[in-house]
């Protein structure tokens, strides 16, 4: 441990804390503009300049240990004119636009402009003329919007693996841009969304839907219903006060009428479904023989991606079954459409994501449009779905708690745990270990802990009656390449397979920290949403997909069976090899 003081309060902490960080848990607050918690410091903005008693130098504080003894002053007038300078300094390089930015409201730099009473341009302004790149359908980028903290390329390159985003040009002439200058539709972007997360303005935001879905809803001719993502209901409360984690599931059902949709799904009972499809398959694959051993799981589509770009030679691994999203869509527009009377042509279905790369999914290959029309016709983020409810005067506190429409809106725990890393996984064994075996886990043994938290890889060995299943689970895209390559090891010197299943999720916490959450994520958030689902899995009586009552019905009146002929033409997808 180090000692030192802090404005003039002692301070112990473990060796090679930032004084930053040992600021803070001292309750002291050093401004930053381009150190975030998930990635290392860059040193880049300037901010978190501190004094040190008998330094002449002023180090940024983000990037200095705390040594003993030291003596640091992270306050005074002098820091504050030199703060406030440098952001005067990044304004002169920032357009005026706070009012038509996405931003607006809850941007790091707008904010500190205004703690720092910066009131004026103290200097001569110059903005670049550099197009917004909106090439790619998920993300917008708005280049001059950009204050080069790094913190995209960053978490692009070292917790996504994917090198989309580059820092180019050096000195005064950096700027952030798509690797070799190309746009952003030409890039190996994976549209996961977690540059716009770590922005602290405008630069990167999700491409704004929320004039498309008021359009669809103000149509007479359109029968507009809409779904849910898992991970939405304990992040949406966020932007409306709530503390993350807290649950609001019959709230958001109650706003979505209110705002227009006739019927209210919940991609929970979809959820429900790929758990049929996908442990059936996994079942075939383990117990029977039938395909290629791991099975990976495939319903992120920032993952479905990656691997088309990056991990062809494991197209066969991936599980066919579609998405939540896209199984909610197609059961929409024909099961639902069927039952009550309602014109498929007219049905537009909206979904309500965590993630920005679900914009993408939509459109993805042929088979998303199973029903014979586009299934999901648009997708929005949790924060546009803020914007709608906002928009449409509701007082979300005063909103009464209803249910969501039968057919399509029953759900178990197993549905809800998906929105969080591991979740896909639990959810799969509860019922293939019932597939196998005809009996459910015990209730203690259905919460599979192993699986579960924000390691970046997680491992497990769940025993099904003898028969020994070896999982692991991988979030963040820079883990994944860690597990598949210790499945190519082992193919290549023909030995076992470490695993038989695998989940991925390409943002780190899975949907829960998706790229379309509420500004502000963290492990402490990450953790919290994380809570609210595995508490309602504990809360809810029925915590197996195959018990879902909806569900035993839609494969009885409707589909057959899991993998059955009609299951495999509307629920399953193909892959670019
Ligand atoms: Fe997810 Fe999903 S759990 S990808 O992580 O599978 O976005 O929340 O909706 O589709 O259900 C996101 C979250 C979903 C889907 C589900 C899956
Ligand atoms: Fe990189 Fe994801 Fe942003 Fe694309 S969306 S640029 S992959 S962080």
């Amino acid at each position: 441990l180090v000692q030192a003081k802090i404005n003039g309060i002692p301070v112990e902490v473990p060796e090679g804390t930032s004084i930053l960080d040992a600021a803070r848990q001292t309750g002291i607050k050093i401004p930053s503009l381009c150190k975030h918690e998930d990635l290392l410091p860059s040193a880049a903005c300037g901010m978190c300049v501190v004094k040190i008693a008998g330094s002449p130098k002023m180090p940024r504080a983000c990037a200095m240990p705390i040594q003993e003894g030291m003596e640091i002053t992270t306050h005074d007038g002098e820091l504050t004119e030199i703060r406030r300078t440098v952001l005067e300094l990044i304004l002169s390089n920032h357009p005026n636009s706070c009012l038509t930015c996405g931003r607006n409201g809850n941007c790091e730099l707008q904010t500190l402009a205004g703690e720092f009473s910066v009131r004026r341009d103290r200097f001569e302004k110059y903005i670049p003329e550099i197009p917004i790149d909106n090439s790619n359908g998920s993300i917008t980028i708005d280049f001059t919007k950009c204050i080069k903290c790094g913190r995209c390329v960053y978490v692009c390159q070292e917790i996504q693996d994917v090198w989309a985003l580059s820092l180019l040009e050096r000195g005064i002439s950096t700027r952030m841009a798509p690797a070799g200058d190309i746009s952003l539709a030409d890039s190996p972007c994976i549209k996961c969304g977690q540059c716009a997360a770590h922005c602290p303005t405008g630069a990167i935001v999700e491409n704004d839907e929320t004039a498309t879905v008021w359009e669809a809803l103000q149509n007479p001719d359109k029968y507009c219903t809409v779904q849910i993502a898992p991970s939405v209901r304990v992040a949406l409360g966020e932007e409306f006060g709530y503390p993350p984690g807290t649950n609001l599931t019959k709230r958001i059902y109650a706003a979505l009428r209110r705002v227009g949709f006739k019927a209210v799904f919940d991609t929970n009972f979809s959820a429900d479904l790929t758990i049929m499809e996908e442990a059936s398959e996994f079942v075939e694959r383990f117990a029977h023989g039938k395909g290629s051993l791991p099975l990976i799981t495939s319903c992120c589509p920032a993952w479905t991606d990656y691997m088309e770009k990056y991990h062809h030679d494991f197209v066969d691994n991936f599980s066919t079954a579609k998405s939540p999203q896209q199984m909610l869509g197609v059961m929409a527009k024909t099961y639902f459409s069927e039952k009550m009377g309602v014109d498929p042509a007219t049905h537009y279905q909206v979904s309500i994501m965590p993630c920005t790369a679900k914009k993408y999914e939509l459109e993805r290959t042929g088979e998303m449009f199973a029903s014979g029309y586009q299934d999901v016709d648009v997708t929005l983020t949790t924060r546009e779905l803020a914007c709608l409810i906002k928009q449409s005067g509701l007082v979300f506190d005063e909103l009464p708690e209803e249910e969501a429409d039968s057919l399509l809106g029953e759900y178990t725990g197993a549905g809800t745990i998906f929105g969080a890393t591991g979740g896909v996984m639990e959810a799969a064994l509860r019922t293939g270990y019932f597939l196998v075996t005809g009996e459910n886990l015990s209730p203690d043994a259905m919460s599979i802990h192993p699986v579960r938290g924000l390691e970046g890889v997680k491992e497990a060995e769940i025993d099904i009656k003898g028969a020994k299943v070896r999982v692991a689970v991988a979030h963040g895209m820079a883990n994944v390449s860690k597990v598949l390559e210790r499945v190519r090891r082992a193919r290549e010197r023909g030995e076992e397979i470490p695993y038989h299943f695998i989940e991925v999720m390409a943002c780190p916490g899975g949907c829960v920290g998706g790229g379309g959450q509420p500004y502000g994520i963290s492990d402490a958030v990450r953790q919290k949403r994380m809570e609210g689902l595995y508490q309602e899995d504990q809360d809810i009586s029925i915590r197996c997909s195959h018990d879902n009552p909806e569900i035993k019905r839609i494969y009885t009146d409707f589909l057959g069976a899991p993998l059955s002929e009609k299951s495999e033409k509307l629920l399953h997808t193909k892959y670019k090899a």
